[in-house]
């Protein structure tokens, strides 16, 4: 299977992270994609290559332009206010407050388009989430070109990010970027699959009343687990997306067995929508030493389960998302890629 890799995911390298009122080392650190590269090597996964640049048009497909211009210049206006330390906003438009009007100061507007606190933005940010973008949509491209899958080799991730709000790490959603880049180019369905730990809601929000993206999410209860309002398996899409939006929402501690049958049965509906391709949101962090998730798979359950993606038989492409057991990250991402390959 070919890779796509961009050494800019580097640029990436926020030095803070709210978490449990600390600020603490980013658990989405650049040596993350490293370790991935490493084993996508050791493994002779295949070929790796670097990204296209495919410019702003296929992301405002997904994303609104004005959320886009906030990303690319928070860095520069955060600086300009004096502020010490990276931008994380602390003010939200929460829920009897307005969220018609987009502030003009920066702590304004970064409450208005953040989904959560956890995430600084700082310098290089918005380049290395455009470049991730780019890895997403070049491996797209192989598919189009008539590739059986390809690996994207993402990061910053993307499945938090909504149309108009970043967070849980996430800026630009590489997984809808690619899915309606597909649309784009003539595909009648496509199905998203994501099954990394945290409930994909930006991904659910973008296709929620939408027919020809299907969205499958497996995931941590949100009761208990990141995202928290977003996740519950009564959202089924609206409008023309009604049931087409399908979670299966998981407790603390689930194992392979469980989790595995909310698998299978996401494929049977997988399978009985007949798409024209797939994307996986692929996230290893359901890893059962994985720092900030609760569920227990092992190294070896991640071969299992990308063989169940790869009895699909569908033209797939391998998004990477989540993953923080940084040590075993590259062994469990590949795991998947092998299974589904047929090792
Ligand atoms: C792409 C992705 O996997 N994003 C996940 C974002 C989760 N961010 C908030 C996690 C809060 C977990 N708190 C547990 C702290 C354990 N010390
Ligand atoms: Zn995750």
């Amino acid at each position: 299977m070919l890779s796509v890799y961009s050494e800019k995911h580097a640029l990436r390298n926020s030095k803070t992270e709210l978490s449990g009122g600390q600020l603490v080392p980013p658990y989405e650190c650049p040596v993350r994609a490293e370790y991935i590269l490493e084993r996508l090597k050791a493994e002779k996964i295949g070929e790796i290559i670097v990204p296209k640049e495919f410019g702003l048009d296929p992301i405002t497909r997904i994303h609104d332009k004005d959320f886009l211009i906030f990303l690319e210049q928070c860095w520069s206006d955060w600086v300009a206010t004096g502020y010490k330390g990276e931008a994380i906003p602390t003010v939200w438009p929460s829920r009897t407050m307005s969220s018609m009007h987009i502030p003009n100061h920066i702590e304004g507007r970064m409450g208005y388009y953040a989904l959560a606190g956890e995430t600084s933005i700082s310098n290089g940010t918005w380049e290395a989430a455009r470049a991730s973008a780019n890895v997403a949509l070049t491996a797209q491209e192989t598919i189009k070109n008539g590739a059986k899958d390809a690996f994207a080799l993402c990061r910053p991730p993307g499945h938090h990010a909504a149309s108009d709000m970043y967070g849980g790490y996430c800026f630009i959603n590489n997984a809808a970027v690619a899915a309606q880049a597909f649309i784009d180019q003539g595909a009648s369905r496509v199905a998203i699959l994501d099954v990394d730990f945290h409930h994909g809601n930006g991904t659910q929000d973008i296709f929620y009343n939408r027919s020809d993206v299907m969205f499958l999410s497996l995931h941590g209860d949100p009761k208990e687990a990141f995202p928290h309002f977003l996740g519950y398996d009564d959202e089924k899409g609206a409008g023309e997306g009604e049931g087409f939006n399908f979670n299966y929402p998981m407790e603390p501690n689930t194992n392979y067995k469980t989790w595995g049958s909310a698998l299978d049965q996401a494929c049977k509906k997988i399978t009985n929508y007949s798409p024209d391709a797939l994307v996986i949101s692929l996230g290893v962090d359901t890893f059962e030493h994985d720092p900030i998730s609760f569920f227990k798979l092992q190294c070896d359950d991640f071969k299992r389960y990308g063989a169940k993606i790869g009895q699909l038989k569908l033209p797939t492409l391998f998004i990477m998302e989540g993953g923080y057991a940084v040590e075993e990250i590259g062994i469990n991402a590949v795991n998947v890629l092998q299974g589904y390959e047929g090792y």
